[in-house]
């Protein structure tokens, strides 16, 4: 019997995508219990590569709402969730992102926790099961290094390599995966700046601001700083999304830096979120911030003010 659906934002990334097939097995595998993963939107290069290389189709799973119940996977929070509205069907929430509303599912059962990926939460469950295998390894420690940027991000913790590093021993990622994986996301710059910024945009409303925060993780930066049309993509972005704010974060995923820019309503917020004046309208950080961990809260708290 099917009991429902596993499910995540639109446009899923690999951790996303990864976590839910995984899950899916493990529940299938451990209990018995069967969940369709249920996927909403355009599947990103680079998971579409760590899916082949895993030998996954995951065509069934793109029209798949069985109207039961749901598990929620790497968000609780509705604005990212246009397609859905069932949240009192929710009955698991499994998450690592601290701008969820979890009163907004009564019936759910919440494990939110601080950590690099949402794969090493659900590899420390199949861990300690004794049910790591091959078949979810692959599935899992991609996710990991693709959530943790190959764990330079800020947002990694010691359990996203630990649980990493048991993947590894049961399938070998090899020494250039990482690199080859990560070339994938550079296929996003063949989109015009408006693709790009919508690729991966999340939208939040602080305090009756609608604010929009966009993040892209390519290798060559450069490319898409040097358009002449990247900031008026931001202010047309606020117009065709209907926001107050729109803040783009662009990382380099070899130099490991940040490039953050913002539409011509955001220059005030931030020149006060980094107490400096950007260059030629970009803010150069020396290290990689995130949308999550660097962005969403700080921003929510200076348009407060
Ligand atoms: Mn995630």
């Amino acid at each position: 019997m099917i009991e429902g659906n596993i499910i995540t934002y639109a446009h899923p990334d690999t951790d996303g995508v990864c976590s839910a097939l995984a899950y899916a097995s493990y529940l299938s595998l451990r209990w018995g219990r069967t969940f369709l993963p249920w996927f909403v939107g355009d599947i990103q290069a680079e998971t579409q590569f760590v899916l082949d290389q895993a030998g996954i189709d995951i065509g069934a799973y793109r029209d798949q709402d069985v109207h039961k119940s749901y598990i929620l996977l790497d968000t609780h929070n509705p604005s990212q969730l246009d397609y859905f509205r069932a949240y009192d069907q929710v009955i698991e929430i499994i998450d690592h992102h601290p701008d969820g509303q979890e009163d907004r599912f009564p019936r759910a059962r919440v494990r939110n926790h601080q950590v690099g990926a949402v794969a090493s939460l659900i590899g420390q469950e199949i861990i300690q099961a004794g049910m790591m295998s091959k078949d979810l390894a692959c599935l899992l420690g991609p996710a990991i290094l693709s959530n943790t940027l190959n764990f330079t991000a800020k947002s990694t913790r010691d359990i996203d390599r630990q649980v990493y590093k048991a993947c590894q021993a049961y399938c070998d990622f090899g020494p250039g995966f990482v690199d080859e994986m990560f070339a994938y996301r550079d296929q996003i710059l063949s989109l015009t700046s408006l693709e790009v910024l919508q690729s991966d945009l999340k939208t939040y409303e602080f305090y009756k601001k609608r604010v929009g925060i966009s993040q892209v993780e390519v290798t060559r930066t450069r490319d898409l700083l040097s358009r002449e049309d990247l900031t008026k993509a931001l202010d047309d972005l606020c117009d065709l999304k209907d926001l107050d704010l729109m803040v783009f974060n662009l990382i380099n995923l070899k130099t490991h830096q940040s490039f953050v820019l913002g539409s011509s309503q955001a220059s005030k917020l931030l020149e006060k979120l980094f107490k400096s004046q950007p260059q030629d309208g970009v803010y150069c950080l020396g290290e990689i911030i995130q949308r999550k961990t660097d962005l969403v809260t700080q921003i929510r708290d200076l348009v407060k003010d």
